[in-house]
């Protein structure tokens, strides 16, 4: 396996006119960035929910085509950061605009512009200086008036901008296209079969988080953290232990649920999207523990896989 997809990462097997690069999908919370980037992939590999602050961590799409190599970073929505956690979320998405070839800047047109989207357009204007900012307008789909989305695209000077519709595709392919003659002539990072960096024990605590979030209400989507104890892929079936930390006591009553239903249901629609992603059985156990405070706590984020970049990485 190994031998084979690093022969794929050094060949020269692809055309002389092929382009690659970065694209850093940024914009504010639950406005449809990893729907976006799972639509471009045509397969699901970031976990979308209607709570904002789904996305913790940056995180690559790799979308190939015979000429091109588009490398996508999701990002965590930016918002004013309340505690380490959120610091954590800004630092590794300002780093993500920051290195990019291209700014994909996504709007929910379903509403109108805010405070929040101004403070967007400063950090892009100070950080991304010479960095082309396309503008995704997204979810055209949900019935409005006026659709000449002036105010969204007067927060700032954009390279081009397309109206789309995240959850439907609607002019995915268009923007999918014009963001590809954007990039630098350069190689193939990586294997044209490889759609993201993720390993499957990464994916797998995401998948629980998502079902644990979307099953749950108000402040406790944000207080939850995932940590895979064992994952082992047996001969007829992958086996893993998870535990899910909640920040209080009252949190965990609701996570479990009376007489366990609500762990439980977490847990069926857990597994059977761990088997759909996988093909093959999986025998899911899930624990719900409380760690007080854990979103100040920095050692611990670092062992879910929340950890800030070094200064080294600058
Ligand atoms: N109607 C409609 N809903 C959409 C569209 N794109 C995304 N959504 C919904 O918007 C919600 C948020 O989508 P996400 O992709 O999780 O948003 P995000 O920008 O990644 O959010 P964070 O990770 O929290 O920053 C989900 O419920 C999506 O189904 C769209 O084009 N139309
Ligand atoms: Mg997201």
């Amino acid at each position: 396996m190994q031998d084979e997809s690093l022969n794929d990462l050094f060949s020269e097997d692809w055309p002389e006119d092929h382009r690659s690069g970065v694209v850093a999908v940024i914009g504010r919370p639950n406005v449809g960035k990893s729907t976006l980037i799972n639509a471009i992939l045509g397969q699901k590999i970031a976990i979308t929910t209607p709570k904002p602050q789904t996305t913790r961590r940056t995180q690559l799409g790799i979308y190939t085509t015979e000429h091109a190599q588009m490398l996508l970073v999701d990002t965590p929505g930016l918002h004013k950061p309340h505690n380490r956690m959120g610091e954590y979320m800004m630092t590794t998405a300002e780093y993500a605009l920051r290195d990019a070839d291209v700014n994909l800047w996504i709007l929910d047109t379903s509403e109108s512009p805010t405070k929040a989207d101004g403070y967007i357009a400063e950090t892009l204007k100070e950080m991304a200086r010479n960095t082309p900012i396309v503008l995704a307008l997204n979810k055209i789909d949900i019935p409005k008036g006026p659709r000449d989305y002036a105010a969204h695209k007067a927060l700032i000077e954009h390279e081009s901008a397309f109206e789309i519709s995240a959850a439907k595709g609607t002019g995915v392919k268009d923007l999918i296209a014009h963001i590809t003659s954007l990039l630098p002539m350069g190689p193939r990072y990586y294997p044209i079969d490889q759609v993201s960096d993720l390993n499957m024990r990464f994916i797998a605590s995401e998948i629980i988080r998502e079902k644990a979030m979307i099953h749950t209400e108000k402040e406790i989507p944000h207080a939850i953290a995932v940590e895979i104890n064992e994952y082992k892929d047996g001969e007829d079936r992958t086996t893993i232990d998870a535990i899910i930390y909640v920040e209080r006591d009252s949190q965990k009553g609701i996570v479990v649920g009376k007489g366990g239903s609500m762990i439980k249901r977490i847990g069926t629609d857990a597994r059977h999207e761990l088997m759909d992603s996988l093909g093959r059985p999986v025998h899911l156990d899930l624990h719900v523990k409380v760690l007080k405070n854990w979103r100040t706590n920095e050692a611990f984020m670092k062992r879910v896989g929340y950890r800030f970049p070094k200064k080294d990485e600058d």
